[in-house]
C-alpha cells in the first residue's frame, strides 16, 4: 500500500516514525534487544511484564499467558496480558502508559467533514467503560494442530484476557466533531501507527462494518483503570467489544470511512475464516468472496480448574471455568460431560459483569479413582455452540479455535 500523506497534524508518516527521524516526547525509546541464543523472558522484553509469560517470538512480540495465570484473576492484570504485535514499534516495548500530548486521530474518506482531532479533545468527551474478553483469533491454534499441521505460533488457551477498557464511544466523537459518514459508507478502516520492519510489508490496519463501529466501538484510553500501556496500544486503541483482538487496532492514528473493505494484507490474506469447511491438511487462499474477517468472536468455553493433567484426590471436585461469545446473544448454558459427550450436566452460570466479559461457571463433580476426561461447551440464546469434532473448523492458519474444551485428570 502506498504510504499516505497526512493532511494535517503533527505526526510524521508511520515509516518516518519507525525510522526514528522524529523523537516523540514522553515515549521511552525501546531497548535494543540482546541477540542472545536464548529468548529473553517477557519481563526483559517488556519491562513490567510477568516472567512467567511464554515468549514464542521476541520480534515482533508473540507472548502467551500460561492458563493458570489467566485463570488466577477475574480481571487480568496488565503484567499478565498476552501480547501480539505484527510489526515491532520501538515504543511497544513498555508496559508504561504512552503519554502522548500531541497524538491526533484523522477522520478521512467518505465523510462530510474530514478532520484531524487531537487526543486531548477526545479525552474531554464523556467516557464509557467495558469489561471485555480480549482474545487473539490465533488463540487455541495448538488444538487445531492436533488435527493437522498449521502455521503460526502454537498458542494454547492463553492468548486471551478479561480486561476493562475505558474510553470515548466513536459515535460521540463523530457527533461532536460533525464527522458525518455518507450513505455509501459501509466500513471503517482503522490504521495503526506501527510500521512494518521491511518497507515492502503491509502496514497494520483492519476494516470493520460501519454499523458495528457506530454501535460498539470506542477509543480506549485506559486499561484496568490506568492509562493505556504502550504495549497494549497506548495512548489510544480502537476497541470493539465482542470482536476478536486483531480488530482492536492499537496506536490508532487514522480512521477511513469507505465503501469497501481494505485490500490490505492483514485484512484479505490473513485474519479471515472461510465460509466453507477446508479439507484437513489442505492449503487455502483467502479472498473477499470466500471468507469473512475475524469480527465477532465465536461461542467458546474454557475449563480453568482443575488444571490440565492434574492429579487430585478422588471425591468431590469443583470444576470451573469461563464462557463467552460476541455479546450479541445471551450465553444460556454451559454444560460438562465425562462420557465423551454422550451425556451433559449443566454448570451453574454466574451473571457476568458485562455481556462482553467472561461468564464464570462451576459444577461440583464426584470423581472416582482413575483417569477422567471432562468436556465443556457453551450454548447461547441463538443456539450457537461448540463442536465436539473440530475437523470441519480446521484451517491451515489455525484460526478461531472454538472446540469443546477437554481436560484430563487423574483421581487417586
Ligand atoms: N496497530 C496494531 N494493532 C494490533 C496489532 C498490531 O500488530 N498492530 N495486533 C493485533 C492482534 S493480531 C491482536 S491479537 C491484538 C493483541 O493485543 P495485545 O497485544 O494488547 O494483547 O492486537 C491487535 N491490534
Ligand atoms: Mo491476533
Amino acid at each position: 500500500m502506498a504510504e499516505h500523506a497526512r493532511t494535517a497534524g503533527w505526526q510524521p508518516s508511520r515509516r518516518e516514525f519507525l525510522a526514528g527521524s522524529v523523537a516523540l516526547a514522553g515515549l521511552a525509546a525501546g531497548q535494543p534487544f540482546a541477540q542472545a541464543a536464548e529468548t529473553p523472558t517477557a519481563d526483559k522484553l517488556i519491562p513490567g511484564k510477568s516472567t512467567r509469560l511464554i515468549v514464542y517470538k521476541s520480534e515482533p512480540f508473540e507472548i502467551e499467558t500460561p492458563l493458570d495465570l489467566v485463570a488466577a484473576n477475574r480481571l487480568t492484570p496488565a503484567d499478565a496480558i498476552f501480547v501480539r504485535n505484527n510489526a515491532q514499534p520501538t515504543w511497544s516495548a513498555t508496559l508504561a502508559p504512552a503519554e502522548q500530548p500531541q497524538w491526533t486521530i484523522e477522520f478521512a474518506g467518505l465523510v462530510e467533514f474530514p478532520r484531524v482531532v487531537s487526543l486531548n479533545e477526545i479525552r474531554a468527551l464523556p467516557q464509557v467503560e467495558h469489561e471485555i474478553v480480549l482474545q487473539c483469533s490465533g488463540n487455541g491454534r495448538a488444538m487445531h494442530s492436533q488435527l493437522a499441521p498449521v502455521k503460526g505460533s502454537p498458542w494454547a488457551h492463553g492468548a486471551m484476557a478479561n480486561v476493562r477498557f475505558r474510553g470515548v464511544p466513536l459515535r460521540t466523537v463523530l457527533d461532536k466533531f460533525e464527522v458525518r459518514p455518507n450513505s455509501a459508507t459501509r466500513f471503517v478502516t482503522a490504521e495503526g501507527f506501527d510500521a512494518p520492519g521491511k518497507p515492502s510489508d503491509a502496514d497494520f490496519e483492519h476494516s470493520l462494518p460501519l454499523q458495528d463501529v457506530l454501535d460498539r466501538s470506542f477509543l480506549a484510553l485506559e486499561l484496568n483503570g490506568k492509562p493505556l500501556p504502550a504495549v497494549h496500544g497506548g495512548p489510544v486503541r480502537l476497541v470493539t467489544p465482542g470482536f476478536y483482538g486483531t480488530m482492536h487496532v492499537k496506536w490508532v492514528s487514522r480512521l477511513r470511512f469507505e465503501a469497501q473493505e481494505t485490500v490490505n494484507y492483514h485484512q484479505i490474506k490473513r485474519y479471515r475464516n472461510a465460509y466453507k469447511p477446508i479439507e484437513l491438511g489442505a492449503a487455502f487462499e483467502y479472498t473477499q468472496e470466500n471468507s469473512e474477517p475475524h469480527w465477532n468472536m465465536r461461542v467458546k468455553s474454557v475449563i480453568f480448574g482443575p488444571g490440565r493433567g492434574a492429579e487430585l484426590k478422588a471425591g468431590r471436585v469443583m470444576v470451573n471455568g469461563v464462557a463467552w461469545n460476541d455479546g450479541q446473544a445471551r450465553i444460556d448454558v454451559v454444560e460438562l460431560s465425562r462420557d465423551g459427550g454422550q451425556s451433559w450436566q449443566r454448570a451453574e452460570l454466574e451473571k457476568p459483569s458485562s455481556r462482553y466479559a467472561w461468564h464464570h461457571w462451576q459444577l461440583p463433580m464426584n470423581l472416582a479413582p482413575g483417569k477422567h476426561t471432562i468436556l465443556c461447551r457453551a450454548i447461547d440464546a441463538w443456539g450457537r455452540s461448540q463442536p465436539l469434532d473440530s475437523t470441519a473448523d480446521w484451517n491451515p492458519a489455525g484460526y478461531c479455535w472454538r472446540g469443546v474444551d477437554a481436560v484430563t485428570v487423574t483421581a487417586t
